[in-house]
């Protein structure tokens, strides 16, 4: 064998080598990431906060690594069975200075990134369907206030059957993430969500909007998004709210327009028909 040969056969081998190490190296980071990420962020406002965690984890991370990386080395470099001797300074300005300075520019810049997406998730203005959304021990109470849609009004409630909770069933695919009358939105549409709550404090998450609110009894916070793709998007209660805090998830359902639009032509029907005590084909055979 020439000495090319050996220098390719020597690459091949590190190469299949360094791939047989990095496989399941790569598996194991991709199956990190879709269990443990943030969410696949379905709005602008997700995406820039999907955007900050990142950032500010690499923040964290070269000051974990410089901060353990001095001490280390310190430590090892300059350790007594070299023969070194402990300084007797007790004090250093410009240490003190620099130790001051240097997180207080780091918090500026975390601040100045920050700020103006915290500004963002709190304007709630110049939306196009305002849905109050009421937390109940334990399900979710959704009232269209304004908009398109307006004066509709559900609850909606976990269906997951009580066997599957306690193991009498086999889990199906959307366990404890599926509800009897999920919110129903159109895309690219700025919603505003009002919380609020009848009996204790829940909170309303929905993670691929990057919406996160309390909803308090007897006060009304607000919150927004705009979903930027069709789909179902899903959520739990975000606040400790007693024994089934688990079992309220959220479920919206992102529409197209025109979807939206029969949608809620559908639900107001059927709205007046129970209103009226008649049933919805009645309304039909009257030519409603
Ligand atoms: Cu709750």
């Amino acid at each position: 064998m020439g000495g090319m040969d050996f220098l390719r056969a020597g690459r091949a081998a590190s190469a299949a080598l360094g791939f047989a190490l990095m496989a399941p190296l790569v598996a194991f980071a991709n199956d990190m990431t879709t269990k443990y990420n943030l969410r696949t962020p379905a709005s602008e406002m997700a995406e820039s906060l999907y955007t900050l965690h990142n950032f500010l984890l690499a923040v964290c991370l070269i000051i974990f690594v410089l901060v353990f990386g001095v001490m280390f080395y310190s430590m090892y470099a300059h350790r007594k069975s070299k023969g070194h001797k402990p300084a007797d300074f007790s004090d250093s300005h410009t240490l003190e200075i620099a130790w001051t300075i240097i997180p207080f520019l780091i918090v500026v810049v975390i601040g100045v990134y920050a700020t103006p997406i915290v500004m963002a998730q709190k304007d709630t203005t110049n939306a196009d369907i305002t849905i109050k959304a009421t937390g109940y021990q334990w399900k979710w109470g959704y009232d269209y206030l304004k908009g398109e849609g307006e004066g509709i009004s559900f609850l909606s409630t976990l269906t997951t059957p009580y066997e599957q909770r306690v193991n009498l069933a086999p889990k199906t695919e959307n366990y404890l993430s599926e509800v009897d009358n999920p919110m129903v939105v159109p895309v690219g549409k700025k919603i505003r969500i009002v919380t609020t709550a009848n009996d204790v404090i829940h909170a309303w998450m929905v993670p691929a909007f990057g919406v996160k609110q309390d909803a308090i009894p007897g006060f009304v916070r607000d919150a927004w998004f705009r979903a930027d793709r069709v789909g179902t998007f899903n959520g739990h209660c975000a606040e400790l709210c007693g024994k089934d805090h688990a079992f309220m998830p959220i479920v919206v359902r992102v529409v197209t327009a025109e979807e939206y639009t029969a949608w809620v032509k559908e639900k107001k029907s059927a709205q007046a028909a129970q209103l009226n005590g008649a049933q919805p084909t009645a309304l039909l055979a009257l030519g409603q």
